[in-house]
């Protein structure tokens, strides 16, 4: 065959991989691999925004033999549907928060901590070391592959509609939602508010009905959720920091060819720093952004919150149920916990 057919050839060959680039337009043949991801974030969240750039990557380094559908927004439904879904292999990939993977392998809550991190250095080095690697070895033997890098979802805060929360005893009774996570209800009952777990499908509307008063998330997320229309108080806690986990399916990732599943992993660690990165210029900018939008902040000092969750047994209580060995790899990124 001669060079320049071969190359014609070639290039024939590559037309519905570059057809690809963009999202343009659909390949010419169906994808050998067609995976789907689904997650709880609205589509203008950093975390869906670099999903798509991973999806467009690894569909171009694949030649369209990989195509990842992403399902946004609890399309799939909500945080505890989605993780069944994972573990049946009905979906492939599925971003949790470390809270709510936790229902199903509990020492991945522990980076959520009450106040255990002072900022992002102590995080990655946590999540990027050793605790990190504790964790994701706890996945795999549930039967779920761990990307290595998890993707930030951000320190939390807590807002609510009655009144501001200028200490922690403006927690009391507070009827508070928090994720599906045994660690939250019991970080918020031993600050003696009254929480209720339910799925992040159902936070804005279970706040404008008024089933509950107030509820915490980072920033990112209560700015592109809308929650300042349906809460008018922020306080800047920064209680918990919290992170997704990028899961697969292990059997279902386990069976796809060793230069795909590198395509896929690449691809998906790589827009993971990167979101980490988005969350970081979001936070310069998002509480004027919530002010603007009507939010009214107070800074309460974490002192008083910290002194009631110690001497409510808080962390004698998890450290007992997280162990020593995943309790010294988390003191050893952040010094000692009460
Ligand atoms: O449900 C929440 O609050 C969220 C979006 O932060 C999590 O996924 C834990």
């Amino acid at each position: 065959m001669s060079l320049t057919r071969r190359r014609a050839l070639q290039a024939l060959s590559v037309l519905p991989a570059a057809g690809l680039i963009g999202g343009l337009s659909r390949p010419a043949r169906a994808a050998e691999f067609s995976l789907k991801y689904g997650n709880n974030l609205p589509l203008t969240h950093p975390l869906n925004i670099r999903a798509q750039e991973a999806a467009d990557r690894v569909a171009k380094e694949s030649n369209g033999r990989v195509e990842i559908a992403i399902f946004p927004n609890n399309q799939l439904g909500g945080d505890t549907d989605m993780l069944a879904q994972v573990r049946n292999g009905a979906l492939n990939f599925f971003t949790p928060s470390a809270l709510v993977v936790a229902t199903l392998v509990p020492i991945a809550a522990i980076n959520a901590v009450g106040f255990a991190f002072a900022d992002y250095d102590q995080v990655w080095k946590a999540m990027d070391g050793g605790l990190g690697a504790h964790i994701r070895a706890a996945m795999a033997k549930v039967g779920l592959h761990t990307f290595e890098k998890m993707w930030d979802n951000g320190f939390r805060q807590i807002t609510s509609g009655a009144k501001p929360i200028e200490s922690a005893k403006d927690m009391d009774g507070l009827k508070i939602r928090v994720p599906v996570s045994p660690l939250g209800i019991s970080m918020f009952k031993a600050l003696s508010s009254s929480p209720t777990s339910l799925q992040f499908s159902e936070v804005y509307s279970s706040l404008q009905t008024r089933i509950v008063d107030a509820q915490e998330n980072p920033l990112p997320i209560i700015q592109v959720a809308k929650l300042y229309e349906v809460q008018k108080y922020c306080a800047i806690s920064n209680h918990i920091w919290d992170g997704f986990w990028f899961i697969a399916n292990a059997r279902a990732f386990n069976a796809l060819p060793a230069d795909l599943r590198t395509i896929v992993s690449n691809a998906i660690n790589d827009a993971g720093l990167k979101q980490r990165e988005d969350i970081k210029t979001f936070n310069a900018t998002v509480q004027a952004d919530l002010q603007r939008n009507g939010m009214k902040f107070t800074t309460p000092s974490p002192d008083s919150f910290r002194a009631k969750l110690r001497d409510s047994g808080f962390y004698g209580e998890w450290k007992g149920r997280f162990g020593d060995e995943a309790w010294a790899l988390l003191e050893g990124a952040v010094g000692k916990l009460a």
